[in-house]
């Protein structure tokens, strides 16, 4: 594809590789947008089963999730296999393929008081690994103060940290005290490199499974933010069965697949290969 011969540059690939997370101002165009658009709506009016509320009652906005949908969504889909980002993947994570992991929907209403605190993603996941790859998908425009944010080059540290649930901070997958905690960030913003970008729809954010990321809320903002993201998993990654509901929950298929081989099976096709 041209645009990712044009847009995506060995500057972008180093860029990806030191900081764990990088912007692709105008990646997808508009009939992808739009795609999106369409699919976030479908999964808005028929939720799955894994659809959750993320803010509590009080909160003056909203924020919820679902995941693992792409294969009931025709949008979602055509977005998956058509879309330039399994590729772009592929050249980020230095990999010669690019495996769906799995979507995840969330929408911050305007003046959800909710943050979402910041946490690594791999820790929550049934794979290991290091050739990964998410992407954040604003579908509107997003403001630097509600835009995901990240501590550039935390993926290098590869330091597993305390996954904690958002709202009420419980250590429910690995026992209270077994890993290091996520220091408090905000409390001393000016200590750490963060980066993060205000956001057209278009751009794209690509970001390693273990980058420290996190999100303020969308107070003050007149704007949803509804956000689609997509994870691809690259040649290293392999299936790390755990003892504890991972989220996603893929323990209906943790016996499809042999504990430490690749992630072949059909939730996880292979999208793009060089
Ligand atoms: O959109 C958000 O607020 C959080 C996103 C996030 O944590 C992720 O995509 O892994």
């Amino acid at each position: 594809m041209e645009r990712v011969k044009s847009l995506i540059t060995e500057s972008v690939i180093q860029e990806y590789q030191d900081n764990g997370a990088v912007c692709i101002r105008q990646l997808l165009n508009h009939d992808e947008i739009e795609l999106l658009r369409q699919g976030v709506e479908q999964n808005l009016r028929h939720p799955s089963a894994r659809f959750k509320i993320a803010s509590r009652d009080d909160d003056t906005g909203k924020f919820v999730e679902d995941f693992c949908t792409w294969q009931d969504n025709p949008d979602y889909k055509r977005f998956i296999y058509q879309s330039p980002c399994a590729q772009v993947a592929g050249l980020l994570m230095k990999s010669s393929t690019s495996r769906l992991y799995h979507d995840h929907l969330l929408v911050k209403e305007a003046n959800t008081k909710q943050i979402t605190p910041w946490h690594q993603d791999q820790p929550y996941y049934n794979i290991d690994g290091f050739q990964t790859c998410s992407f954040w998908i604003p579908i509107d425009p997003v403001s630097r103060s509600s835009t995901l944010e990240f501590i550039s080059g935390s993926h290098r540290n590869s330091r597993w940290l305390m996954p904690r649930t958002f709202m009420n901070m419980e250590a429910k997958w690995f026992p209270e005290g077994t890993l290091d905690e996520i220091p408090n960030i905000d409390e001393d913003r000016q200590a750490y490199p963060i980066i993060g970008w205000d956001i057209q729809p278009g751009d794209v954010v690509a970001f390693h499974m273990l980058t420290l990321h996190g999100a303020r809320g969308t107070i003050g903002n007149e704007n949803r933010r509804r956000v689609f993201s997509v994870r691809f998993l690259g040649d290293d990654v392999t299936h790390a069965p755990r003892t504890w509901v991972t989220s996603p929950d893929f323990s209906d298929i943790k016996d499809e697949i042999p504990a430490g081989g690749p992630m072949d099976h059909p939730r996880f096709p292979i999208i793009w290969k060089t």
